[in-house]
């Protein structure tokens, strides 16, 4: 096929979420032909994916939102503390009317494959339905736990019930009532959905592998005057949350656990956890990051379990033992509370492993549970798990995997781009801060970032841009000082990909505090993209 008769744009964006939004809005106002491909049939991205019951945001509404309109910020209005996902999906929607996004956005898409060629500097994308367009810049925007995760039980195709991923729910309501539903997964997902199937099903089996240390969310309508006040403060909202350290207008105590006396930090955190949210884990500074600060805010949390908890044996099998805080942070409404109704079942699958599913249910090595209904809340192939299920091959046709050995040797420059792959910018990639920060805050900072850099090769006459390996290296080499400062590296958890079975073991996100990384990357951009080669 000649080359006049492929489609060419200057920007393929993948993903029509908070990122793939506001990415094809930044490079539309530079003048930027672009192109959104999403896989779903509407915008929203992980809130369009995940319409379990009980799914709701743990960041509250006036901070998980955009702030680079003050218009759009005045226009929409939250009702409650923690939105819940049908309403993030109404805000996405809204945001893609308001600014006329739907017209670049090519819905039921799948990008399969991304190639780049070194004799067009160009990059061809590969579609599902078998067309192909050339692009200068290939960005994705494909959120960092978008690749379900459903482990590889024997026995799954032969249930006679229905099944389910969390990540993956159906569009139209699934009926609980008068069933018996079985959910494997206690993180924040099936956390969420725990509370909410238990009042309507039959009777609800659930499978823990591993327990939580989940705080209560606390969630609230909001009051007309706070939305107000919230309205009229938004350049000081929008400035603390991007100056500080998560994305969030909230400061950590600077005090470390360990110097309280032991009534003063129980009313500390007694404080925390009546306030409800993310307030817990910044009641001191060093609970992430010294063992005994970490055991003292563990056992708080352990003795809640055993106050609400009315069966003993329950509540000492729903108490964590590893380090709090190495899991991510889960809030909950009833969670806990949950386990006392009598239509509830808590299995342990670590004393009593699930050995195959049959056509009835599930069974276990000591016992045999009859199903309707199976729930994975198992989680995400995180971080490399979605740029992996692309075949994104960069210079002398090496993929992005193979560059990385499936994971076992991630490298990039501020978790934006990697090298052997020019022009790719990844939003919210490994080594950003991404997952640990605000995501939407994370994610205009990057867009802003790549637009801006993006406009900068196009002033200067510059077709490529691509880090150097040394500055790769290095920026890769901070990532694991830092990590390896705190307790995170310790635990077992998504974020170190112990979750999927097989897959190497590291830690991707970046916890230098996303106030410096920001400043870095503007002074990078401010040394004429130092540490990139510009060609
Ligand atoms: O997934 P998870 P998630 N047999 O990986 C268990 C974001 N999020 O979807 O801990 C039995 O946390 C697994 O057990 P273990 C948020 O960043 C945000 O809940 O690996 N069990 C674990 O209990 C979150 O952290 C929001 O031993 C198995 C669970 O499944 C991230 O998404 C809401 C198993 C998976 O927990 C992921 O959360 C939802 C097996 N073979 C999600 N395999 C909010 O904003 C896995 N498990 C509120």
């Amino acid at each position: 096929m000649s080359s006049q008769t492929i489609k060419e744009v200057d920007a393929v964006v993948l993903g029509a979420g908070f990122a793939g939004l506001y990415m094809l809005h930044q490079l539309r106002s530079k003048g930027f032909s672009t192109i959104v491909y999403e896989a779903g049939d509407g915008v929203g991205g992980v809130w369009y994916w995940n319409r379990y019951p009980g799914a709701r945001c743990d960041i509250e509404s006036i901070y998980y939102n955009y702030t680079f309109s003050k218009e759009l910020y005045e226009e929409w209005t939250w009702t409650s503390r923690f939105p819940e996902q049908a309403e993030i999906l109404r805000y996405l929607n809204y945001v893609a009317d308001r600014f006329q996004l739907r017209t670049d956005i090519q819905f039921n898409t799948r990008v399969t494959a991304a190639h780049f060629d070194e004799e067009r500097h160009k990059w061809m994308i590969y579609l599902n339905d078998g067309q192909y367009i050339l692009t200068k810049y290939f960005i994705t925007g494909i959120g960092c736990l978008s690749a379900a995760n459903v482990p590889n039980i024997q026995g799954l195709q032969q249930f006679n019930g229905k099944w389910y991923h969390t990540g993956h729910w159906p569009h139209e309501k699934v009926d609980f009532t008068g069933k018996r539903v079985g959910i494997i997964g206690t993180g924040s997902s099936g956390i969420q959905a725990i509370p909410v199937i238990a009042k309507e099903a039959e009777q609800l089996t659930v499978f823990q592998r591993t327990p939580q240390y989940t705080i209560p969310a606390r969630n609230h309508a909001y009051d007309e005057d706070f939305i107000k006040e919230t309205k009229q403060n938004f350049e000081a909202i929008k400035h603390s949350m991007r100056n500080s350290v998560s994305g969030t207008p909230f400061a950590q105590n600077q005090q470390s656990a360990m110097e309280d006396r032991d009534d003063r930090r129980q009313e500390v955190f007694e404080k925390a956890w009546a306030q409800g949210g993310f307030a817990f884990s910044a009641t001191y500074h060093d609970l992430l990051t010294n063992e005994q600060s970490n055991e003292k805010a563990a056992e708080f949390i352990r003795s809640k379990i055993r106050q609400i908890v009315k069966d003993p044996v329950v509540a000492e099998k729903l108490c964590p033992k590893y380090m709090y805080g190495t899991k991510r942070q889960v809030l909950d409404s009833d969670y806990f509370e949950t386990y006392n109704r009598e239509n509830v079942l808590l299995v342990d699958v670590k004393e009593s492993p699930i050995q195959k599913i049959t056509g009835e249910g599930i069974q276990t090595a000591d016992n045999h549970f009859d199903l309707d209904i199976i729930i994975f809340a198992t989680g995400y192939d995180g971080m490399t798990g979605p740029l992996f299920k692309i075949d994104i091959q960069g210079r002398n046709g090496v993929t992005l995997k193979e560059k990385w050995k499936g994971g076992a040797a991630v490298q990039t420059y501020l978790g934006l781009t990697t090298a052997g792959f020019p022009n790719l910018f990844m939003i919210t990639g490994p080594e950003s801060p991404s997952v640990l920060v605000n995501m939407p805050i994370a994610i205009e900072q990057h867009v802003e970032w790549v637009a801006e850099c993006m406009q900068y090769l196009r002033e200067h006459d510059i077709d490529l841009v691509e880090p150097t390996l040394e500055a790769e290296e290095a920026w890769s080499k901070h990532c694991q000082e830092v990590a390896n400062a705190t307790l995170y590296v310790k635990g077992d958890s998504w974020y170190t990909g112990a979750n999927i079975e097989g897959k190497p073991r590291s830690f991707l996100i970046y916890l230098g505090g996303f106030d410096y990384y920001t400043k870095h990357c503007k002074e990078v951009a401010q040394n004429n993209y130092e540490g990139f080669k510009l060609m």
